[in-house]
């Protein structure tokens, strides 16, 4: 990739994260002081219904809980009769949080409190998550060719109408996006809103969070809350799974449309220069000239480095063409005619397998950005601070 290429990218991710700071700021900081102002009026009244407590030790004793709840204390138990069972840390808990962290989901609503655990934790990810992402690979192959073949029964069906192929391709990748958010996305949202009685929105909005791995664990299906059947958390087990591998290639579908937006965009904008220079022409001739035969020559771009960043294993689902964008351009390789960027995401899907292994061989992970303070579950147990997540694979090409 070209450094002004790169600059324009780091210039508009940063936009893109200032406007997005702007809104949820707007969106969230009054009811962030609402219930601020709930907490002291509560205080407030409490003080006036018992004249004998005293305000300071009144303070002192809510900090004692605040700081207790972050490290996942429970007020509703009493730890003298709660044995082992409704210990954050029973067997079944500490096997979701294993889970979040090699999905790299990491909600975070459970985290490490004990330095051995945190150092476990190190060693835990850093295998875990590429053997997750073999898994997923395979599970994203055979879903993408599964789903192929169904939507390849349908494709002849229109195709025997005399459908252009051209609509027929848009057809089924339509399809593909109908399909699986009917079985990944919407299915999943009504049975956790029924489960754990959430709304519609707070059961989608969960859905969407785990799915794209952001994780922000406000919402934790499975967690005894809700009326769940001993089926109920393998099944969510199944759904991350199959979600997560439908997801990664949505997901890169949606990069790869976006990069055909930047390269047609760029193509015009080469278009614009070459007649700039033009214009120009004289002047250009003239600086060629003086620079003449005897002087070094252009420079040539060659890439010191491998030309693009390894992208993470198997979430990264780069498309079929898994060629670098930049290495691609430097070659001038012709560039795929723009309505094939329209690709099948099912061909994302399939193709997981293929291109994770040439993405592995070519080596690392990306670094994931620290996470902040993340909000407590309004109705569970609140959260710690967490520390920098593990490296986290992305459903985005690099
Ligand atoms: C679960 C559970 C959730 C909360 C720590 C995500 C794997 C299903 C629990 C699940 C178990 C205990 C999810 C599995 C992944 N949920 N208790 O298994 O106190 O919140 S807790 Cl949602 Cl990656």
């Amino acid at each position: 990739m070209r450094s002004t290429t790169l600059l324009a990218l780091l210039a508009l991710v940063l936009l893109y994260l200032v406007s997005g700071a702007l809104v949820f700021q707007a969106l969230e900081q009054p009811h962030e002081q609402q219930v601020q102002k709930n907490l002291e009026d509560g205080r407030d009244q409490f003080l006036k219904d018992h004249p004998c407590v005293n305000q300071k030790k009144l303070d002192e004793f809510i900090k004692l809980v605040a700081d207790a709840l972050g490290e996942g204390a429970n007020p509703e138990t009493n730890w003298t009769n709660s044995g082992n069972h409704s210990s954050a840390w029973n067997l079944g808990s500490a096997f979701f949080f294993s889970g979040t962290i090699i999905t790299t989901i990491g909600y975070g609503n459970i985290a490490l409190h004990t330095d051995a655990g945190r150092l476990f934790c190190i060693f835990y990810a850093l295998v875990g998550i590429p053997l997750f992402g073999m898994l997923l690979a395979g599970v994203g192959d055979r879903l993408g060719s599964s789903l192929r073949r169904g939507i390849g029964h349908i494709e002849a069906i229109f195709l025997k109408w005399h459908v252009p192929p051209g609509l027929v391709r848009i057809l089924s990748a339509v399809l593909f996006l109908l399909i699986g958010c009917l079985l990944f996305v919407l299915t999943p949202t009504f049975v956790f809103s029924y489960v754990e009685s959430w709304s519609k929105l707070e059961a989608i909005y969960f859905v969407i969070v785990t799915l794209t791995t952001v994780g922000f664990g406000d919402y934790v299906p499975g967690n005894g809350t809700g009326q769940n059947s001993p089926a109920y958390q393998p099944l969510v087990w199944f759904w991350i799974l199959f979600g997560l591998a439908y997801f990664a290639s949505v997901l890169t579908t949606i990069g790869n449309w976006l990069r055909a937006v930047s390269r047609r965009t760029r193509a015009e904008m080469g278009g614009l220069t070459a007649q700039a220079a033009s214009w120009t022409g004289t002047v250009t001739a003239r600086v060629t000239q003086r620079t003449g035969p005897g002087a070094p020559p252009p420079e040539k771009e060659q890439p010191l480095l491998p030309s693009s960043l390894p992208a993470p294993p198997a979430v990264a689902a780069p498309a079929r063409r898994p060629v670098s964008p930049a290495s691609a351009e430097e070659v001038k390789t012709p560039s795929p005619p723009t309505a094939s960027a329209l690709d099948y995401p099912s061909e994302n899907l399939a193709f997981i397998d293929e291109s994770s292994d040439t993405q592995s061989e070519r080596g690392c992970a990306l670094p994931r950005a620290p996470r902040g303070r993340r909000r407590p579950n309004p109705s569970k147990k609140p959260s710690r601070p967490r520390g920098p997540g593990p490296l986290r694979d992305k459903a985005v090409q690099v």
